[in-house]
């Protein structure tokens, strides 16, 4: 154990001391009392849809304002939810005329068009939000921080740091999949405030007010369902559980969203978006994020929690909602945009809850409805549609599928749920609240004949050109003239908070004298076992941090992964946690190669075994040195005598010794370009990356080769590239389970020449 471990370990140490005061201080905020969701009568409300106010035009006004939202189902006393929403003004995608569509949760829909750029001018007007009173910020995390109070850097923490943070609400928005220069990524540190404070990474493409920025889309990728959510450093989790999400639709002339489209796709009213995000509540019918009778790691965060899980399935800002539909063919834009929650979802006529009847999924389809058939993924259509009879969305990932309810008039269906929290192995659903999502009647009259094509018979085209391909999804190899630059192996590793000590009581309430100060659980999970500064958590408080092996300075981090621009490479990740984390890169789309089952991971009394043993015992000292970087030197991607065996840089053991079995390919679902990919535990998980566009040939790309229609290396915000982009620093990868992000699971990447 180094001497900078001792200190780090005495700095937050520190907080023991004044973790008692957190009771009181979590006291004085208003109390809350859960609402059972069980109680929450369900499939009363329509579903809303946003078919007909779609707001798009070359230049697009979203404001970030707080709002009352009627959430929960209307008519049984139940009051407006307050939230956070998006106001979005623009063109009518439908009428043409100019429009400003109220600020709800999530935000309407806007509409973009491949080739024309888009410019958004964000507003954050979250002035004295009274909602700010129920979302428990964690100051003791590394975060935005608008009052400078540098709780994390605190070698003691003062009580600022311990109470409800009442000052301004950070926000930064991230349009997710977008291929977008670095300073209008909204990275974490882009933020900005009602009143005018910015991080440090903060830019716009033209001076405008201080609580704005403007950003250019240049809507140059493919057609698809794009989202944008707020992205502010260790507050991600609470801005958008206050509801700041919404979706951001990529057209092009196929997939023009009219009922004329020349992929005779369903469109208008049979075109839906359906964002999946799950909320507590309380008996007032307010949101409910904390409950703090159930404190974390009071130990070393007061308020963060790992994961957080609601009991209301929330659908487009309404609770279990119920949709009526023609008996015809529909597409479903899914998205899945919960914060820790994963849906494994069926139409089902009839279900059970009962785990005994078989299946490792909780909700078990006894009476099966209509199957999906995806047609498209995260980035982009698929070659042609594949018929998926359970469809898996993991936080962040998006779903294109159509659903043919045709001859199944006057039948009901549920959507249901199965997939267990944390997933795969954590909780099942219940029955009666996460195991349901909304439902589906066919109870409208046929308006007209449905001129759609039919994917079960074979019946739709979707691309005028193939995927170009990194991967070969069938073989789960790389694609025929695809080669790799670079290899990276880099980890998915859980720090643990101490164990629970003899003595105490884990039942007694905060604050009673014999409650436990630590529950033992996850402090925090990290990539290749870095923060998302790139220093050591050794040195963390030092006025000189130490960069971890391979970090190079990038703004205020240091980044590891600084791949060249037009080079593919590829990164195996093995997940040493217990749990699937769904891990997201920005500015490009990537293509699952593969995944492998991996030898590791930790016994039931907490013992490693396998590579995590190993690999723990490469460090120097023979110890895991947490928060330290990768045990080894990271390594030079242009030097080979500096690869570890299986030829990859990243600072671990080479995997090879510990995989068993085949790689299996990605699922059909998976088999197109992709930006969040699931990665389960005791699993490496391999992907094709490549920083150039999507649409750009095999051969067209080259290391040192800039494809994009702005120069994503450009890094200084004072010059501007040839397209008239400011430069910024770089861009994030990070796990799309919110909390994860917040708590130090992301990690800045740069692009270079
Ligand atoms: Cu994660």
């Amino acid at each position: 154990m180094s001497e900078g471990r001792v200190l780090a370990r005495s700095a937050r140490g520190a907080s023991v001391l004044v973790s008692l005061a957190v009771a009181a201080v979590a006291s004085a905020q208003p109390a809350q009392t859960p609402l059972d969701g069980a109680s929450i009568p369900k499939f009363v409300d329509p579903l809303p849809t946003f078919a007909g106010q779609r707001v798009g035009g070359p230049v697009v006004y979203v404001a970030m304002k707080e709002t009352q939202q009627q959430v929960l189902p209307a008519g049984y006393g139940y009051a407006p939810t307050t939230v956070w929403g998006y106001e979005v003004g623009g063109i009518d995608v439908t009428t043409g005329r100019p429009v400003l569509r109220p600020a709800r949760f999530p935000g309407v829909t806007v509409e973009a068009l491949q080739g024309t750029p888009t410019h958004v001018v964000y507003s954050n007007r979250l002035t004295t939000p009274t909602l700010q009173s129920q979302l428990p910020v964690d100051q003791t995390i590394h975060w935005a921080d608008p009052l400078k109070l540098r709780c994390i850097f605190q070698p003691s923490m003062s009580p600022d740091c311990m109470r409800q943070y009442a000052g301004p609400v950070p926000t930064v928005v991230h349009l997710h999949g977008g291929e977008v220069p670095p300073a209008f990524d909204g990275g974490p540190e882009a933020w900005f405030t009602a009143s005018g404070e910015h991080g440090s990474n903060y830019s716009s493409l033209v001076p405008v007010l201080p609580n704005q920025a403007l950003y250019r889309y240049p809507n140059t990728q493919e057609a698809t369902a794009l989202w944008f959510h707020d992205h502010a450093l260790g507050t991600t989790r609470l801005n958008v559980y206050g509801g700041i999400a919404a979706f951001y639709f990529l057209r092009d002339d196929q997939d023009t969203g009219k009922g004329s489209n020349p992929l005779r796709l369903p469109a208008g009213e049979q075109e839906i978006e359906l964002a999946l995000q799950d909320r507590s509540f309380d008996i007032a019918g307010q949101l409910l994020y904390y409950d703090a009778t159930q404190l974390p790691n009071p130990q070393i965060h007061p308020f963060w929690r790992p994961e957080f899980f609601g009991d209301v399935i929330v659908v487009n800002g309404k609770s279990w909602p119920t949709l009526a539909v023609e008996p015809r063919r529909y597409r479903f834009r899914f998205l899945n945009g919960s914060n820790a929650r994963f849906y494994d979802m069926a139409f089902a006529k009839g279900f059970t809850g009962d785990p005994a009847l078989g299946g490792s999924l909780g909700m078990i389809v006894t009476d099966p409805g209509p199957a999906f058939w995806q047609i498209g993924t995260d980035g982009g259509r698929l070659d042609a549609p594949v018929r998926i009879d359970r469809l898996l969305v993991a936080p962040g990932e998006r779903a294109d599928v159509i659903v043919d309810f045709s001859g199944l008039a006057g039948q009901t269906f549920t959507l249901v749920n199965g997939a267990n929290a944390p997933f795969p192995d954590g909780d099942p659903v219940g029955t009666s609240t996460t195991g349901q999502i909304m439902q589906i009647t066919v109870s409208k009259r046929l308006s007209s004949p449905d001129g759609t094509c039919n994917p079960a018979a074979g019946g739709c085209t979707l691309r005028r050109t193939p995927i170009v391909r990194l991967a070969d999804p069938a073989k789960g190899t790389l694609a025929r003239g695809v080669t790799p630059t670079v290899k990276r192996q880099l980890i998915l590793k859980e720090i643990a908070a101490d164990p629970i000590p003899a003595g105490c009581d884990p039942g007694a309430a905060p604050g009673d004298p014999s409650a436990c100060l630590t529950t033992g659980g996850p402090r925090e999970v990290l990539l290749n076992n870095t923060l998302w500064s790139g220093v050591t958590e050794q040195t963390l408080t030092d006025p000189s941090p130490t960069p971890v092996s391979g970090g190079s300075k990038l703004g205020a981090n240091f980044a590891t992964e600084a791949p060249r621009v037009g080079s593919t490479e590829v990164w195996e990740v093995a997940n040493l946690t217990v749990d699937a984390h769904p891990i997201h890169v920005h500015l490009i789309q990537f293509q699952v190669l593969n995944r492998q089952a991996m030898n590791t991971g930790e016994d039931d009394a907490g013992a490693p075994f396998g590579y995590m043993a190993d690999w723990q015992a490469a460090f120097a000292g023979g110890a895991l040195v947490e928060g330290g970087g990768p045990p080894l030197p990271y390594g030079d991607p242009a030097n080979p005598a500096t690869w570890n065996a299986d030829g990859a840089v990243g600072g671990n053991l080479p995997f090879s010794p510990y995989l068993s079995g085949a790689a299996t390919p990605p699922t059909p679902g998976e088999a197109g370009w992709k930006d969040t990919v699931v990665m389960y535990p005791g699993t490496v998980t391999r992907i094709a990356v490549r920083w150039a566009p999507q649409g750009a040939g095999v051969q067209q790309a080259k290391p040192g080769r800039n494809l994009f229609p702005f120069d994503p290396t450009l890094t200084d915000p004072k010059s501007h590239d040839l397209f008239g982009n400011p430069g910024a620093a770089g861009y994030v990868w990070h796990c799309h389970i919110l909390e994860h992000e917040d708590d130090e699971m992301m990690r800045p990447y740069a692009v270079q020449r």
